[in-house]
């Protein structure tokens, strides 16, 4: 009786002690789960602040060279702007002089200015004097792909994005009687490999 009771107690003894081991391996197991998605989230959340820097900083980046284009192209004059074909031919550089003032219908112009694609480096420059000794040359942006988004990776005789224009570069002017319409493309690629890219559109009336 004695013996069956010492038995019975080690029983449970051994009931709870198994229950324990139990316990701990459920316990890390769940430990280990939280650990793991806490490092994936961090990691997830790594790479969405990553993806939104990128994104945000390109879609900014394209603003700021639309808007400093169109005002560009606003402060002109039809007549001070070096020819732009119509669709769908299209330039990829632009030349103009900046009317400043109109004293009694004469147009006061201020120096010769040139936005262009700066194809084999990607980037979108403007100049002040152009060609002159004394020309001031500014990056409005990088990252400009060789086509605009749509129309593939070369040039293939094909409107493939549909909007009128044939092979149109990631920079692309083209007319229509005073107004200009400018496109716009940059693409960056992250540490990840992944492609981003965003891409303009406006049409800009030039000043009378
Ligand atoms: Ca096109
Ligand atoms: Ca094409």
């Amino acid at each position: 009786m004695r013996l069956l009771r010492k038995s019975r107690r080690l029983g449970v003894g051994v009931a709870k002690a198994g229950f324990s081991v139990l316990e701990l391996v459920i316990g890390t197991s769940i430990l280990a789960l939280i650990m793991g998605n806490i490092v994936m989230l961090q990691g997830a959340t790594g790479n969405a602040y990553e993806s939104g820097v990128f994104g945000s900083t390109l879609e900014e980046g394209a603003d700021i060279t639309m808007d400093r284009i169109a005002l560009a192209i606003m402060s002109t004059s039809v007549d001070r702007l070096d020819e732009v074909l119509t669709a769908p031919s299209f330039v990829s550089s632009i030349e103009y002089e900046v009317v400043t003032d109109v004293v009694e219908g004469v147009p006061v112009v201020g120096l010769p200015e040139r936005i262009e694609f700066d194809t084999p480096n990607g980037r979108i420059l403007w100049t002040r004097n152009p060609d002159e000794d004394d020309q001031m040359q500014l990056t409005w942006s990088k990252f400009v792909p060789g086509l605009l988004e749509g129309e593939g990776a070369v040039p293939n005789g094909v409107d493939d994005n549909e909007n009128g224009i044939t092979d149109e570069q990631g920079l692309a002017f083209n007319r229509d009687a005073s107004q200009i319409t400018v496109r716009l493309t940059l693409s960056r690629t992250d540490s990840h490999g992944v492609v981003y890219t965003r891409t303009r559109s406006r049409r800009i009336t030039c000043r009378n």
